[in-house]
């Protein structure tokens, strides 16, 4: 019982200590805010309020809900009203007029002025600034003096009101037509006040809303205007009347303004003392008076005080009146009355006349600044004092106050960005452009363009940081708060140095661009305008240019590390909120190194695996398109009428955590551009190409771009589509696909979507004109309609918008359909970028792709010249991804291959399986099996890739036109292997097929052998004489010599492979022509390849009369097609040798593949390959080959030969004879010599079978095996590393050789230490023996009649897998006795021993020995594979790596001067340093070849010639550094190996460090 009241107690001090401002805080949800103040980010972020229509459904929704429309400029923001649910669910339809009477109001409805307040309480600096700027655009007043209802201490806002500058036209400037554009903190005006004395029943903001004709002010009557207010009491608003110019519309000739404090004056004696102090009038509302009045008698002030009264009001009382007022000294001009006979509006007139007459007469004015001085007078704060908002002024004064002329302090201050960097912008185009490299050598001049680049750079350096620059940067260093603060003085005090000079300059521009014809003036203004401009963005490239040109200073330097700090600075203010310039419009130029740290930074700033969504805008000049995104997105890119954006600026927005999923990113990105010029403009300053590389870089950049359209002029819009279609064109050429919306401003009918229907379908159709027209420019004529380029439906790619002001400026609110049209054009984006089907890019990505879209931009051609790393890395990852595909379709056709192999081998035997009796047939069965087989992989390749392409994860969109490529790869991957494995076959079959006769010649004699044998036996056990070994040797030896005579041995018959080899190369050459026939009969094979290979003139001379030859230096040709026979001569003398040393028969494919092998080398040369050539080469090649194969397959016969065969089992006989003899156990013997002639040199079969594809799969785990591109990478590093001049000679010389060599060294390399080898051979021989233990355990299990027929059944169980040699078998068999159990039992112990023995065996044989046993070499399949389509690019024979077989383009990574190439045009006798990659680009350049025949063709168009390669321009200057390098070192020595003078080596090359050239590489190939 005692408890209860102590609680109750309790309950009420918690009640009673909640101030109003706490419990309304509490209301709203905003009560931590009051410590932890709203930030920009947070109000800014895009969260799932931002694309949900939801009405506020609690109290708690209310300020975000207003928030939310304010920052898009609303003027229905201030509306406020939550769905109650009481309003729902009260039943109307009933008749209760009770309840309809009582139905006001509920108590708990917010007044809008309580929201406002209690937001500006809880926001900082920078939010109330936003607010208060919206807020003015909309037309609403804003606070001048923020009461807190708690602290009762109220705060003027000057910093919230800092950012509303206004435009107006006083009528002094009615006739010139002149305005004045201002900051209104910063304007001198006089204000008349407005405030309530007790009770009054005229609603004070009510009348001021009809006097300034506008709704200003909330009241009474507006939505929640007659909630009471809780905290907003003490609230002084204040607004601006500005006239336009116009007398008849204008209700004031000069500008005012008005402030309105709201509560009585008797509670808030401090704010009218303000105001009283500050206004030129105070106009006091009352009902009653109290005679006294000492509030009103006793300020101390210059003001006039006006008093107003109701004269209706029942309170009213004129004696008081005239008392007051005769104290007050006021006469009847300071009172004004409502009387009956007034309505409103004329009392609004007497007021307004009133006011005017106060405006015109008062010297009061004063500006809002200075009020601040007022304010400290009566302990009234004001919202600037902070410590960190001084300094911050402080320091952007110091920069600021020493601007006197603009142009001047630019020389002076930021110097850098100037001429300097307009020049260097220049040079670096001429990189890439070479228009005027003239007659000089294109390296040459290259070189010297780097030199004055590097000059340049050093001028840079030589500049001392600034004055200003130093300051700039220290108070950018500063913590956070103070540097935003920094940042936004800066801003404000730069625009008002310039502003004066710029918003005269733009109106004039304006009113010059409407009709162009004055091209002088406009020019003139135009340079004026950006001479006079002045903003932080100059700061900040200063300080890009300064960081830059650092970094051509040694890494060392102090002063370059000084600097290193700058992007990481600038990367923060980025997250702060603030707009990066990426693109400088005045130079035309992107500053990459600058851009590219600044943005890495902001990556490591990031969390990791950030995405980021890019929306960009273009269209005409001043089209509003700033205007548009700042609407959109609530942020502040700069705007103005009149040229205002120059170049392109970014910015970040933060998406909320509640639909980062929805979205799947983190940032927007939202760049805004520079309006892109007219033509007639545009012909001006030949802006065209800034435009097009503008247009072109933003559109690749974003993955939504909005495309600004004003209504009115649509000619001017249709000139500009031209350039967006260009852009969206190249996009789609390097593989993205942009989305696109169209806004079209200024269209405010209702029914605007459905009018425009019309207007639409004309605009599709000019954009498919213009698509197909651009498309042939760009001579990519596939693309025929503009949604073939970018994606884009009429329907939901359109939006229309109406015009920004509801009337006229200045006094004009935004327009609410304005604000409404762009939210759903903002949710359209977000949503479109939410259903994205592709996943975003993160920073670094986005990185990627503006450097790469910006190096390509700054070459003539785009689509050309475009290199993209994510592109190639994307390439990349669909190679290795293809090839371990292919690799698992190779290895399970080299498994196949090998069992079918072995199936052949056994076929006849004991060890043959097959039901059927016919070989061929057999092989027939086979050869389907394959075919199925293959048909299979053929398909899952297909299906692989399909997939591939499907998946949204690593841009596989980017590589989407090399997908058909891949697919023909596949199918004739699938071709290739058919032939192959059907070779295989038929080989295997054929050699089979020729063993069968001899083996039967030779098991009849091994019987008959065993049957004399036995007869032997017989008789000398009848002699029953013990005989001694020696004795039964004797009868061995007679019996033996005796059967041998008496056996027939035909003759093996060989076959002439000469012959053979004949008929296939005249069946090779007789499509070539009688000519080639005669050549061929001119000499014999038999004759040929004896001696080396020697082209010589001979057969040249007569070609002499074409002319396709009368440029060639006929020396250079002959060298080079001897090269050309020396590559192919090594390579089929190395693949007959392998061949030899296989030991197998000769077959027919054999010399098949060797000339297809040359075919394939003779089409792929970029020279002209005469017949005599390819005859005398093709017999050379033959004549030795076939000798080889002679030699081959005399070997084989004389090896199997059966006479031969049976010799060499004599000494088995004899003893076998002897055991037998005696009646020795032969078990452990037997079971000894099975395992020994039969089973290990089948297990040795099969690991040397098997262990190839193992090699080559150990390979390929290697990253330098999965691609072409990373092999070419490799290869071309540790020449490098080697830095020989011979390894260098024999990589461009011989190529393939020095390739298939190298790759053997990496097989050695890679095998030599590590017990990988041994593994794969180990794990084979386990197989084998897991298979022969299982035979044995199977057979014995079976109960064979005699051993015989137990060997029979281990040898057919193990005939899938190992091939047992029938010679060894039939040896074994003869006069075998052993017993089954026993031989069994030993056999077992025998296959252990033989696996030891074999371990052995391996770990002694080096790996080279064992390579050379291997059925599948490794090093050729390896070559095969890396070798690719085997196509070497036609000036510098760089191989080429694209990936597949079937590639469309050829394309090498890297390319090399052509002086390195087998194929050259030298004339003069010096090597040349030109590089094909710089070659295709330069203007003049010219080339004559074979394929041009003889005529002189630009470089430039190679494509018409060699339309197979592709060689776009090097991604950087420093690409081609490493062959530089290369050419620089050895001079002398090519100079010499080629035969020729050296080269002129430009003065940069000499420079070029190894380091460097490495680097060069790593970028070439794309390696990180
Ligand atoms: N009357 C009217 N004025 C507009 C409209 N939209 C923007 N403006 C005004 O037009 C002027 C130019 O707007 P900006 O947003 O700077 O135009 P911009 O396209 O970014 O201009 P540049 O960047 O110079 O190409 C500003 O003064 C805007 O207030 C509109 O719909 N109607
Ligand atoms: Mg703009
Ligand atoms: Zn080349
Ligand atoms: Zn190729």
């Amino acid at each position: 019982m005692l408890n209860y009241p102590i609680i109750v107690l309790i309950f009420i001090v918690f009640i009673s200590s909640e101030t109003h401002l706490e419990s309304l805080l509490e209301d709203l949800g905003l009560e931590d805010r009051l410590k932890e103040k709203l930030s920009l980010s947070t109000i800014l972020q895009i969260d799932k309020k931002t694309i949900t229509d939801e009405p506020p459904k609690c109290n708690a929704d209310l300020p975000w809900y207003f928030l939310k429309k304010l920052m898009m400029v609303n003027v229905t923001a201030r509306n406020v009203k939550r769905t109650s649910a009481c309003e729902s669910s009260c039943n109307n339809s009933l008749l209760n007029l009770a309840n309809l009477v009582k139905s006001t109001n509920s108590g708990d409805r917010l007044n809008p002025l309580d929201i406002i307040t209690a937001l500006f309480l809880c926001s900082d600096g920078f939010v109330r600034q936003e607010l208060s700027l919206k807020m003015s655009m909309c037309q609403f007043s804003v606070p001048l003096l923020l009461p807190n209802c708690d602290t009762k201490q109220c705060t003027l806002m000057l910093w919230a009101m800092r950012d509303i500058v206004k435009k107006y036209r006083p009528q002094s400037l009615t006739e010139s037509k002149g305005f004045i554009e201002e900051r209104i903190v910063l304007s001198e005006l006089p204000m008349i006040s407005f405030v309530r004395f007790g009770e009054c029943s005229l609603s004070k903001s009510e009348i001021l809303n009809k006097l300034l004709s506008n709704d200003t002010f909330v009241h009474h009557d507006m939505e929640g205007g007659d909630s009471p207010r809780r905290i907003s009491n003490g609230l002084v608003e204040i607004s601006w009347y500005l006239p336009c110019g116009n007398k008849n519309m204008d209700v004031f000739s000069e500008p005012v303004a008005v402030a309105n404090l709201r509560g009585d004056i008797a509670s808030f004696q401090t704010q009218f003392s303000f105001l009283c102090q500050t206004s030129a009038a105070v106009f006091v509302f009352f009902d009653t008076l109290d005679s006294e009045c000492e509030l009103l008698t006793n300020q101390q002030h210059k003001t006039q005080i006006f008093l107003v009264g109701n004269h209706q009001s029942n309170h009213f009382s004129i004696d008081a009146l005239q008392k007051v007022a005769a104290k007050l000294g006021l006469t009847n001009n300071n009172i004004l009355l409502k009387t009956k006979q007034m309505n409103d509006a004329d009392f609004v007139k007497t007021l307004g006349e009133t006011v005017s007459n106060v405006v015109e007469n008062s010297k009061m004015k004063m500006r809002i600044e200075q009020m601040a001085d007022i304010a400290h007078e009566l302990g009234i704060l004001v919202d600037e004092e902070s410590s960190e908002c001084q300094t911050a002024k402080k320091n952007a004064d110091a920069i600021t106050t020493e601007i006197q002329d603009i142009l001047q302090y630019k020389e002076a201050e930021l110097p850098l960005q100037g001429q300097i960097w307009k020049e260097l912008t220049r040079l670096e185009k001429e990189e890439f452009r070479l228009r005027n490299v003239g007659s000089k050598n294109i390296e040459d001049y290259k070189s010297d363009l780097l030199l004055e680049k590097t000059q340049l750079r050093k001028e840079q350096n030589s500049h001392d940081i600034s004055n200003a620059m130093t300051c700039f940067i220290n108070a950018i260093s500063s913590p956070e708060i103070e540097r935003c603060y920094f940042l936004k003085w800066m801003r404000m005090n730069l625009d008002n140095v310039s502003r004066e000079k710029l918003s005269d300059l733009r109106e004039r521009y304006k009113e010059k661009c409407k009709n162009p014809e004055n091209k002088e003036e406009i020019k003139d203004i135009d340079r004026q305008l950006s001479n006079s401009s002045l903003g932080i963005e100059h700061f900040f490239r200063e300080m890009g240019q300064i960081y830059e040109a650092s970094l051509s200073l040694p890494e060392t330097d102090p002063s370059r590390k000084q600097l290193q700090h700058l992007p990481k600075l600038c990367a923060q203010l980025l997250l702060d909120g603030l707009p990066l310039e990426l693109v400088d419009g005045e130079a035309s130029n992107i500053p990459l190194r600058w851009i590219s740290d600044v943005l890495s930074q902001l990556n490591d700033l990031m969390s990791p695996q950030n995405k980021i969504l890019v929306v960009t805008v273009l269209g005409v000049q001043s089209t509003g398109k700033s205007t548009l995104l700042n609407t959109m997105f609530g942020v502040q890119f700069a705007v103005s009428s009149g040229r205002c954006t120059r170049g392109a600026f970014m910015l970040l927005i933060r998406i909320n955590e509640d639909i980062k999923k929805e979205l799947n990113c983190d940032f927007m990105v939202i760049i805004d551009t520079e309006g892109l010029k007219s033509p007639e403009l545009a012909q001006l300053d030949n802006s065209h190409e800034h435009d097009n590389e503008l247009a072109t870089l933003v559109v690749g950049l974003s993955d939504v771009t909005i495309i600004n359209i004003a209504m009115e002029n649509s000619t001017e819009m249709k000139d500009i589509l031209q350039i967006v279609v260009h852009a969206f064109l190249r996009m789609t050429e390097v593989g993205k696909k942009p989305k696109c919306q169209f806004v079209h401003q200024n269209v405010s009918d209702i029914s605007a979507h459905e009018k425009n229907l019309r207007d639409r379908k004309l605009l599709m159709q000019q954009l498919n004109e213009m698509t197909q027209a651009a498309a042939k420019m760009e001579k990519k004529e596939e693309n025929k309609n503009f949604t073939d380029v970018m994606e884009y439906s009429p329907d939901t790619g359109n939006c229309y918008i109406p015009g920004l002001w509801n009337g006229n400026p200045p006094m004009a609110p935004v327009n609410a359909g304005y604000s409404e049209a762009v939210y759903e054009l903002k949710k359209n984006i977000i949503h479109v970028l939410g259903s994205c089907e592709s996943s975003a890019y993160d920073i670094l990505e986005f990185t990627e792709w503006m450097k790469s879209l910006w190096n390509a931009v700054k070459h003539e051609n785009f689509i050309f010249s475009f290199r993209n790393s994510l592109v190639a890395d994307a390439y990349m990852k669909l190679c290795s991804e293809f090839n371990k595909w292919e690799w698992e379709f190779r290895q399970h056709m080299y498994t196949w291959v090998t069992d079918a192999e072995t199936r052949i081998r056994n076929f006849g035997t004991v060890a043959g399986k097959s039901e059927i009796s016919d070989m061929s047939e057999c092989v027939k069965q086979l050869k389907s099996e394959a075919s199925t087989m293959l048909s299979e992989w053929e398909t899952k390749l297909i299906e692989n890739l399909a997939r591939y392409f499907k998946q949204t994860e690593g841009h596989v969109y980017l590589v989407e036109e090399y997908k058909e490529g891949f697919k023909s790869s596949a199918k004739s991957l699938r071709r290739q292997m058919e032939s192959s494995v059907f070779n295989q076959l038929t080989a295997a079959a054929d050699i089979r097929h020729g063993m069968t006769e001899l083996e039967r010649i030779k098991e009849n004699h091994t019987k008959e052998l065993e049957g004399r044998v036995r007869a032997l036996i017989a008789e000398c056990r009848e002699k029953k004489v013990k005989m001694a070994d020696k004795e039964l040797d004797i009868e061995f030896d007679k019996m033996w010599k005796k059967t041998a005579n008496e056996l027939s041995f035909s003759k093996q018959k060989t076959t002439n492979v000469n012959t053979c080899v004949s008929h296939y190369l005249r069946d090779n050459l007789s499509r070539k022509g009688s000519h080639a026939w005669e050549l061929l009969n001119n000499k014999e094979l038999k004759d040929c390849g004896l001696v080396q290979f020697k082209y010589t003139v001979d057969g040249l001379g007569k070609q002499f009369k074409h002319k396709v030859c009368q440029f060639f230096n006929i020396e250079d040709h002959i060298m080079c097609l001897q090269n050309i026979a020396d590559c192919i001569i090594a390579i089929c003398t190395q693949s007959v040798t392998e061949r030899m040393e296989i030991k197998n028969n000769y077959h027919d494919t054999y010399i098949q593949e060797l000339l297809h092998y040359i075919d394939d080398k003779l089409n792929n040369q970029n020279v002209q390959i005469d017949i005599e050539f390819e005859v005398s080469l093709k017999q050379h090649i033959c004549g030795f080959a076939a000798r080889q194969f002679q030699k081959m397959h005399e070997d084989y016969i004389q090896a199997n030969d059966p006479s031969r065969c049976l010799n060499q089992n004599k000494e088995k006989f004899r003893t076998d004879f002897k055991d037998v003899f005696h009646d020795r156990d032969q078990c452990q013997k037997k079971a000894e010599e099975f395992t020994l002639c039969c089973l290990k040199p089948a297990v040795e079969d099969f690991v040397s079978r098997s262990l190839g594809p193992d090699i080559i799969g150990e390979m390929l785990t290697n990253e330098q095996f999965s691609t072409r591109m990373s092999f070419q990478y490799s290869v071309l590093l540790d020449l490098l590393r080697k830095d020989d001049f011979e390894n260098y000679w024999s990589y461009i010389s011989f190529y393939e050789m020095y390739v298939k060599n190298w790759i053997l060294d990496q097989i050695v390399e890679r095998f030599s230490e590590e017990s990988t080898m041994f593994e794969f051979e180990d794990r084979h021989v386990q197989s084998s023996i897991r298979i022969i233990n299982a035979a044995v355990n199977k057979a014995k299990t079976e109960k064979s009649a005699n051993l015989e027929s137990f060997v029979k059944n281990v040898c057919q169980e193990l005939g899938d897998k190992l091939v047992i040699s029938q010679d060894a078998l039939g040896a074994f068999m003869i006069l075998n006795n052993a017993d089954q159990e026993q031989f069994a039992h030993w056999l077992t112990e025998c296959v252990k021993d033989m696996a030891q023995d074999l371990q052995e065996e391996f770990n002694e044989t080096d790996i080279l020995m064992k390579l050379i046993d291997l059925r599948v070499k490794p090093q050729n399949e390896l070559f095969t594979k890396l070798i690719g389509c085997g196509n070497q690019c036609p000036f510098c024979a760089s191989p080429c790596e694209a990936g597949g077989q079937e590639h469309s383009e050829h394309f090498a990574s890297l390319h090399r001067p052509t002086a390195l190439g087998q194929y050259r045009f030298v004339l003069s006798k010096k090597l040349s340093t030109d590089i094909c990659s710089s070659l295709v680009i330069t203007p003049d350049s010219t080339f004559r070849c074979g394929a041009t025949n003889g005529e002189f063709h630009h470089h430039k168009d190679y494509k018409a010639i060699f339309p197979d390669w592709k060689i776009p321009p090097d991604g950087s200057l420093q690409a081609s550094d490493y062959w530089k390098y290369v050419l620089a070192k050895f001079n002398n020595k090519f100079a010499e190996a080629f035969n020729a003078e050296c080269a002129d080596i430009p003065e940069m090359w000499e420079m070029i460090t190894p380091q460097q050239a490495e680097e060069s590489l790593k970028e070439s190939f794309n390696i990180k």
